[in-house]
């Protein structure tokens, strides 16, 4: 454990999310951090200060405290906008007719290619912030609009430099197989060989943490995506699936075959998916903001995941095309109202769980040796910060024992 200056804040009211303890509500609750990490996180009463220079004292007055929120998925790098799509599809034109018809994910490749990396970082970087002013500690970001070597590198490396000059953890996921660039129109099998040999030079330019791919109909098929998933496990790359969105592919039961770290969508698994992902231990990543905006009636399958006992995260999927959102508490009270989940388990879905999604064990709930990353929020209980949307009772938040924003109490 890290030692030297120590930092204190007490008098909150802990929500620790420590397993198998519900909210692990703890009043007169006291943080302490070394370091990055917490080496106390509990009653005040029963707190025996380690040795170590007192650097700072801060008393919350009784505040709430919940660990730092984590969106595990989000396409956040991309060029141009989809708005006028959004008119069309209010005109009745379907999401799926629009990519079919070169449109949709397509048409963000053509603009992303177009932007130079400086406006790519410069509109990653203001989304990014916006997730932060709602207390985002840890942020995944996904490639997916270059779709070739140069500009999913491009992407990539966008994504590096949000988490090295913003004060957020980015963990990078690599999706060359998000969609068929045009260039390779009718040659699908040609496109999956060619992305299977950037992911080594992704990887060895530190660029990558794991590996995504679109199982669909107007993505790739379970067998195209198993040849990904096999180039990522030669070396040795977590990966991740976008599965059964649109229609059931049984890319849940593969991704289980791969020991994928999260299967996200959802909306058309089904039991014997439930099951596979029960097996493997993978997080099921649910995603109300892509199924509001797309205007979907298929709910993913929450009390079937709950009964096999599957975690469940919550993510924005913030992208242009079917989830310009940038509100993750917003997507907690969706979780809450369109998927028929607890405002605790909306909460497990965006700290501890969202941390299993992306293989980070080391955060997501407040306990000693946990990284010391939290938000003080003006509310008495998390199940308000659920009960209310389209507003921001975030106060402060500290990542990695560090404040990096603060807000007067509203
Ligand atoms: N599913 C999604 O919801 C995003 N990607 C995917 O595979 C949408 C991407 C887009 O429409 O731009
Ligand atoms: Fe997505």
């Amino acid at each position: 454990m890290s030692s030297g200056a120590l930092r204190l804040w007490k008098n909150a009211r802990l929500a620790t999310f420590a397993t198998g303890q519900g909210w692990g509500l703890v009043d007169g609750g006291a943080l302490v951090c070394a370091g990055q990490h917490f080496v106390w996180a509990g009653p005040l009463r029963d707190l025996q200060m380690p040795s170590g220079e007192l650097r700072a004292e801060h008393d919350l007055q009784g505040a709430l405290v919940t660990p730092g929120l984590i969106d595990c998925h989000t396409h956040l790098v991309y060029g141009g906008d989809r708005a006028a799509e959004f008119e069309l599809r209010l005109q009745g034109a379907r999401y799926e007719d629009i990519a079919r018809a070169g449109g949709g994910i397509r048409s963000t490749v053509a603009a992303t290619r177009a932007a130079s990396s400086a406006v790519l970082f410069q509109t990653a970087s203001a989304r990014a912030q916006a997730l932060m002013q709602e207390g985002v500690t840890t942020l995944e970001i996904k490639s997916g609009y270059g779709l070739s070597a140069e500009h999913e590198t491009r992407c990539l490396a966008v994504a590096r430099r949000i988490g090295a000059e913003l004060p957020v953890s980015v963990r990078t996921t690599s999706l060359g197989a998000h969609a068929l660039p045009p260039e390779f129109t009718g040659r699908a099998d040609d496109y999956i060989d060619e992305a299977c040999t950037w992911l080594a030079a992704q990887q060895s330019a530190g660029l990558v943490d794991a590996v995504d791919a679109f199982c669909d109909t107007i993505g790739f098929t379970p067998a195209q995506t198993e040849r990904i998933f096999q180039a990522a496990q030669r070396l040795g790359l977590p990966v991740k699936l976008h599965a059964e969105q649109l229609s059931d592919q049984g890319g849940a039961a593969l991704a289980a075959r791969f020991g994928a770290l999260s299967c996200d969508h959802l909306e058309h698994l089904s039991a014997a998916g439930v099951q596979a992902l029960r097996a493997s231990g993978t997080v099921a990543v649910l995603l109300p903001g892509a199924y509001y905006f797309l205007r979907d009636t298929q709910a993913p399958p929450v009390q079937m995941l709950r009964d096999a006992g599957v975690p469940m995260a919550v993510a924005t999927d913030h992208n242009p095309g079917s989830s310009p959102t940038l509100s993750l508490l917003l997507m907690m009270n969706m979780a809450c109202t369109l998927f028929h989940m607890t405002p605790e388990e909306a909460w497990r879905g965006v700290t501890v769980n969202a941390a299993r999604a992306l293989g980070l064990p080391d955060r997501g709930q407040l306990l000693p040796g946990q990284r010391a990353d939290f938000v003080v929020w003006n509310a008495e209980h998390p199940r308000e910060i659920t009960y209310r949307f389209g507003h921001n009772p975030c106060r402060q938040v500290v990542q990695a024992g560090v404040v990096s924003n603060f807000r007067e109490p509203a």
